[in-house]
């Protein structure tokens, strides 16, 4: 593993459950955070952010690029997972190794034993950006969690439940957070408040997240 003076270190990660099947390891990533920036610009070189369009005709505050062999995507005709990126035609980027083992490792630390993810969606929020509430259903199988990691400027997590309705609790992210989403907790209304301007030495003005699914 290579660490560099902006790779944070603390003795240990330490857990937080936020409800049953969801549980947040802080600083699990801090000691790779480098690493994964420099594959996120390697990703983003063959497959650069951008912002697409709802179905509904809006466009996403929040930029976004894939990797692995289903990449998430929204245009005119729906949400969805394809093999291609739009843009380019191509497929999208591999997985990186350090993504793919940091997913797993961070699955089975939560109890999610034998995770493979087949998708990685990059998302970048500058300031201003958010995701309203939403569930995550493009997938095949709600039997599979879900890992997602927070690199760079901090962020407001909302977490509801079940029906668009429910109160949202706030759980606020930081560099290197990893959250394990799985069973009961898996099909939960969430999003991401507005991002207030900041500066973070290792990302800049940038939040990003790296969302792990089993889409298929
Ligand atoms: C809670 N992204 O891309 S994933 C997304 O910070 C998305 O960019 C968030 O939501 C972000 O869809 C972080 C957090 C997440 C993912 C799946 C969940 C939370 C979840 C499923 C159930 C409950
Ligand atoms: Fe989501």
């Amino acid at each position: 593993m290579t660490m560099d003076l902006f790779d944070q270190s603390p003795a240990e990660p330490w857990a937080e459950p936020i409800c049953e099947g969801a549980l947040v390891l802080r600083r699990f990533a801090s000691a790779c955070g480098s690493e994964l920036l420099v594959e996120i610009e390697q990703v983003a070189a063959q497959a650069p952010f951008r912002q697409m369009q709802t179905p509904g005709g809006h466009t996403m505050s929040v930029a976004m690029t894939c990797c692995g062999d289903w990449g998430w995507v929204t245009d005119a005709r729906g949400y969805r997972y394809q093999q291609q990126d739009p843009v380019s035609g191509d497929p999208w980027p591999s997985m990186p190794e350090v993504f793919h083992k940091l997913a797993k490792d961070a699955a089975e630390t939560a109890g999610y034993g034998g995770f493979e993810p087949d998708s990685c969606l990059i998302n970048r929020y500058l300031r201003g950006a958010k995701m309203g509430l939403h569930q995550d259903k493009d997938e095949d199988d709600f039997g599979h969690p879900i890992v997602s990691v927070s690199l760079g400027v901090p962020a407001t997590f909302q977490f509801g439940g079940l029906r668009r309705g429910d109160r949202p609790e706030r759980v606020p992210l930081e560099h290197g957070d990893v959250v394990v989403w799985g069973g009961p907790a898996r099909l939960r209304y969430h999003g991401v408040l507005t991002l207030k301007a900041a500066d973070h030495p290792l990302t800049g003005v940038c939040r990003y997240n790296l969302t792990f699914r089993r889409a298929r």
